[in-house]
């Protein structure tokens, strides 16, 4: 695991954004512990977070012309994540977002930010399934534009719809790359050497 990989682990769990318990899923699934990607939910949060998502991006080597931020987790990652794209790698990278409801006054139409064309990352917080992250392919088919990557925070490495892992359901189906900063094996090999978190571990070996 590389140190920006623990940082993120250790931020998540100081803001309670993982916590570890007894969950039920968005699938129904029951999980022996959660994500919550809104509990980072102050400007120094998203500043660090910003951070994380721009390093993990270079280093998940998704070439892309655009990041897209899927209404509502996906925007303020998306914003972060240009922001410090510009202010730590040096690159001016357009962003832009989706909103829930069509708009017909003003500006009109459901995008919002750069136009989403050429090749696209994607930038959500979690995939377990991979129902949302379906969501946003349906609106880069719709531009003609070409979905590069998706970047996540965390990577729950479940299963898809068959056998083999909804991120693996993705990059075939899709014919993408899907990156994420931290994946559920991360967490076990983080709470591995913690002696204080061996009764999470036991409960996460056994979900897995
Ligand atoms: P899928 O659409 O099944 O891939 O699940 C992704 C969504 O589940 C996320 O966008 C969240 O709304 C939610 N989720 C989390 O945020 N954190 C978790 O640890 C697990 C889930 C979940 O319900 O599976």
């Amino acid at each position: 695991m590389k140190a920006y990989q623990r940082d993120f682990i250790e931020l998540a769990m100081k803001k309670q954004v993982l916590k570890f318990g007894e969950f039920t899923l968005k699938s129904g699934r029951k999980s022996p512990y959660f994500f919550n990607a809104g509990l980072f939910n102050t400007g120094r949060d998203l500043a660090l977070v910003g951070r994380f998502y721009a390093q993990a991006l270079k280093e998940s080597a998704i070439e892309c012309d655009v990041i897209f931020g899927p209404a509502y987790k996906g925007i303020p990652i998306a914003t972060t994540t240009a922001v410090a794209l510009a202010e730590h790698h040096d690159i001016d990278m357009p962003y832009c977002f989706n909103r829930k409801e069509a708009k017909d006054h003003g500006e009109g139409g459901t995008l919002v930010g750069s136009p989403l064309q050429g090749r696209v990352v994607v930038v959500d917080d979690v995939i377990t399934a991979g129902t949302a992250i379906r969501e946003s392919m349906e609106i880069i088919k719709q531009q003609k534009a070409t979905l590069s990557g998706v970047l996540l925070c965390l990577d729950r490495q479940e299963k898809g719809k068959g056998e083999i892992s909804a991120v693996q359901e993705v990059e075939r189906d899709y014919g993408c790359k899907v990156y994420s900063i931290i994946t559920m094996s991360d967490l076990i090999t983080y709470l591995a050497e913690k002696e204080d978190m061996q009764q999470h571990l036991a409960a996460m070996k056994a979900y897995r």
